[in-house]
């Protein structure tokens, strides 16, 4: 039985090969678990932004400048994906085939289905405008493994054609034991398993089919198969040295409290990282749960669970539930501007020199962040607190405060606290500014998705959003205008802890918020 399989010393170690890093907390280097958190609550990246600390070599190189794979590196670079496979071997409650794979994408048409050849050129094109697109991804709008020859020669191709950009392939696992070998092969260095479930009675109640070895099994047994056969795959990646992450749709009522053992059981597997990601299940999406009136979780109850699991294992929380056709940095998809039509109007260039360069000059930005994190913390060097809040950041990317409040699409949201800043997720949210004009009715759907925080940092806001901000208890903050984030959320946080202390203000806690399910916000 797949709950049952031990994992041996020698899995043990690699394991902590794997995820045995050193992260910086308070400015000294702290011995952890997990690929960032930290036990006071600080964080860094996976590898830190300092540096790879004692992190393999091999590992550092994979997950550095993996958007996804590492949260710092998700403020300066960027992953595509290319939708090459529609086909899918099981049928989740949460997925109407009409959309893109819920596991790796919010609900929206794909907009084009692509062959191989169509893909490696879309790519090549994308990485010669997008000099900061790392990773090319396959995940979707099916599953990639159901659709193997697509997926692997588009691998095969773009290997040849853009050799320094990172594979990457999305799956619910059920073909996967028997393609890590050409996973392997293909070079594919990161693969995500959408891991549920690893009890069957939970996995009937997500799964009404799979189609495995030419038959379609029902109910317990079908889930009976996918839990074995996610798990031995599982296991074969981490024997083989590619890197697993593993996602997991939050579904309340039904996995939600499961979802701490389906940690601990691919924790123990040497996944490198666990991403849970909220349930969208609206009506008009024609999904068997957005149909029944299955809800979604809360700001609240989504940032609890993924507390509760954040140990050893480090929890993925900037994931933007991508489209299959995504492209740009998370949160901000440019997949409209490379239509196969365009595309071949565009002068492709592909210069290896130029986007190395670019990515040089990335690397010292992130440095000039570490370092002005560093000094920040050290002004809050012996204060003790256990005051925490979140604030609201509008950002263009970069890891700086450089987005108006009425032009965001979202909002990150940090933890502060007397540990460090600490990213715990983002907000969708309707466009404030539309034409010229702010819109009272985006303002509400701002203020409900960041109902839980002090404050919103912003490098501009107009005074009619800002009096309303303040009236329902949110401190509109545009005085750190296109400074980093951490940096200034925690100058902000002394601040607010020295007012408490000299009694000016009364810390007091903030409502949950909601996450706009599914929100594809047109500029
Ligand atoms: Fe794409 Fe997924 Fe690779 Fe990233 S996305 S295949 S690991 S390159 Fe990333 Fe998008 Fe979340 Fe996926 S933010 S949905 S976790
Ligand atoms: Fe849909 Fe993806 Fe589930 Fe297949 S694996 S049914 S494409 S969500």
């Amino acid at each position: 039985m797949a709950g049952a399989v031990q994992i041996g010393s020698s899995a043990g170690s690699r394991l902590k090969q794997l995820t045995g890093i050193k992260i910086e907390v308070n400015g000294q280097l702290a011995k952890q678990g997990g690929c960032g958190a930290s036990s006071t609550g600080g964080k860094a990246s996976c590898g830190s932004a300092a540096g790879q600390g004692d992190l393999d070599p091999e590992i550092w190189e994979k997950v550095k400048n993996h958007p996804c794979y590492s949260e710092e590196a998700h403020h300066h670079y960027a992953r595509m994906h290319v939708a090459v496979a529609p086909a899918c071997n099981i049928q989740c409650n949460y997925c109407n085939r009409k959309y893109d794979c819920s596991n790796e994408s919010r609900p929206g048409v794909v907009s084009e289905r692509l062959t191989p050849e169509q893909a490696a050129m879309k790519v090549v094109a994308v990485a010669s405008e997008i000099p900061q697109m790392t990773v090319l991804g396959i995940a979707g709008p099916g599953d990639p493994l159901a659709n193997p020859d697509k997926t692997f020669r588009t691998f095969e191709l773009i290997a040849k054609q853009a050799p320094d950009i990172k594979l990457c392939l999305s799956t619910n696992g059920l073909a996967l034991p028997d393609y890590v070998k050409t996973i392997k092969d293909f070079n594919v260095d990161h693969v995500t398993i959408t891991i549920n479930m690893i009890d069957p009675a939970i996995g009937k109640r997500i799964y009404p089919w799979v189609f495995f070895n030419h038959k379609r099994y029902r109910g317990r047994d079908a889930a009976k198969i996918l839990t074995d056969r996610q798990m031995q795959g599982l296991e074969l990646l981490t024997a083989n040295k590619i890197l697993c992450k593993v996602n997991s749709v939050m579904i309340p009522g039904i996995n939600d409290e499961h979802l701490v053992e389906v940690n601990r059981a691919v924790k123990s597997r040497g996944a490198f990282l666990h991403n849970i990601m909220p349930l969208i299940s609206e009506p008009e999406h024609g999904t068997y749960f957005g149909l029944n009136g299955q809800r979604g979780p809360s700001a609240q109850d989504l940032k609890a669970l993924q507390d509760k699991c954040e140990g050893e294992m480090n929890m993925m929380r900037h994931c933007r539930q991508c489209r299959a056709d995504a492209v740009g940095l998370l949160g901000q998809d440019r997949s409209a501007e490379f239509t196969t039509e365009k595309i071949e109007q565009m002068p492709v260039v592909y210069n290896l020199e130029s986007r190395r360069n670019y990515q040089k000059a990335v690397e010292e930005e992130r440095q000039a962040k570490v370092a002005a994190k560093r000094a920040e913390m050290e002004t809050l060097a012996g204060e003790l607190s256990d005051i925490k809040i979140l604030v609201a950041v509008a950002t263009k990317g970069g890891g700086k405060i450089n987005e108006h409040f009425g032009h965001a699409h979202e909002f990150q949201v940090y933890e502060v606290s007397t540990a460090g800043a600490k990213f715990v997720g983002h907000r969708r949210v309707d466009l404030y500014c539309q034409g010229g004009f702010g819109e009272e009715a985006a303002l509400e759907t701002v203020i409900r998705a960041i109902n839980d925080c002090h404050a919103v940092f912003v490098a501009k806001i107009g005074a009619c959003p800002k009096d309303e901000l303040k009236a329902v208890g949110i401190e509109p903050v545009d005085r750190y205008a296109h400074e980093f984030i951490e940096k200034s959320v925690i100058s902000y946080f002394r601040e607010y802890l020295a007012k408490v202390k000299a009694g000016e203000i009364v810390h007091t806690g903030r409502g949950d918020a909601a996450i706009r399910q599914g929100a594809f916000v047109a500029a």
